[in-house]
């Protein structure tokens, strides 16, 4: 018999192969796909992001667990659908126009994904009328923007206006190396973030206020 805990230790240790065998074997043994979210996967991502935080851990193992937990989401995401199981939150997040740069990126919408959120990724070099499109198509509770590059940075703040121009309503946070605390305020986002794992307490935090 399989259990959870060996589940969510497989995430944290990167270890992808594992990953897939314990979930196969925990929905197998019927164990409800959102328990193996909420009890693995979320609190193993949790425990890495913590740890990045500490520098106790640095990207390459945060990717490797993140590898090891889009095993598992493989797995489980059918299930959820199924069983008609909806993610509290929907998150919209790209890399800015004329931008390429996306390892950042894809590690915020692993981690908003470990943290249970539906995630749509649009990629990178994201023109701002390409982020109104798709507000417009999902509606999301949060829009992330990344920018690597001093000078993408003014897409940013096109986008920023541009998304806040739809009038809808949702929440805007930006992060990327050149990015600071006193840009957001300039740009008018709802916040930032240095790392991939406090944009998890970031989003929590502006989508709870
Ligand atoms: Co580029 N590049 N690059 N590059 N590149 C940098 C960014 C640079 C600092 C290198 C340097 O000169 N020292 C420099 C930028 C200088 C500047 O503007 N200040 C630079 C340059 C100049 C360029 C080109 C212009 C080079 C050229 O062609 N002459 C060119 C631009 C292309 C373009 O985008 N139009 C270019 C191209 C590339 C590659 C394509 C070769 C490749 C990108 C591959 C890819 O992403 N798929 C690349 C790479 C790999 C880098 C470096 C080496 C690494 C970036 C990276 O992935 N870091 C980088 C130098 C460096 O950082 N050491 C460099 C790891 C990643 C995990 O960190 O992305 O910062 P980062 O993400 C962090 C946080 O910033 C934050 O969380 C992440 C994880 O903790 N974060 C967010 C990011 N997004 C967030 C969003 C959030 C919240 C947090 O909320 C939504």
């Amino acid at each position: 018999m399989s259990n959870i805990e060996d589940l969510r230790t497989a995430v944290i240790s990167g270890k992808r192969k594992d990953a897939k065998v314990l979930t196969t074997a925990l929905l197998e043994q019927g164990i409800a796909p959102e328990r193996l979210l909420e009890d693995a996967l979320i609190p193993a991502m949790t425990v890495v992001g913590d740890k990045f935080k500490r520098n106790e851990v640095f990207v390459p193992e945060m990717l490797v667990s993140a590898r090891a937990m889009k095993e598992s989401m493989k797995l489980i995401e059918p299930k959820l659908i199924e069983a008609g199981i909806k993610p509290k939150y929907k998150a919209i997040i790209g890399t800015v126009e004329g931008d390429l740069h996306d390892i950042g990126k894809n590690l915020v919408a692993t981690m908003w994904k470990g943290a249970g959120f539906d995630v749509i990724d649009l990629g990178v070099n994201v023109t701002p009328s390409a982020f109104v499109d798709a507000i417009e198509t999902h509606e999301p509770d949060i829009v992330g923007l990344s920018a690597l590059l001093t000078t993408t940075m003014p897409a940013m703040r096109e986008t920023v206006a541009a998304v806040k121009a739809t009038g809808k309503n949702f929440k805007i946070v930006i992060g990327g190396a050149p990015v600071t605390q006193t840009y957001a305020d300039e740009v008018g986002a709802d916040g930032y973030s240095p790392d991939a794992a406090s944009a998890v307490d970031l989003a929590k935090s502006v989508l709870a206020a």
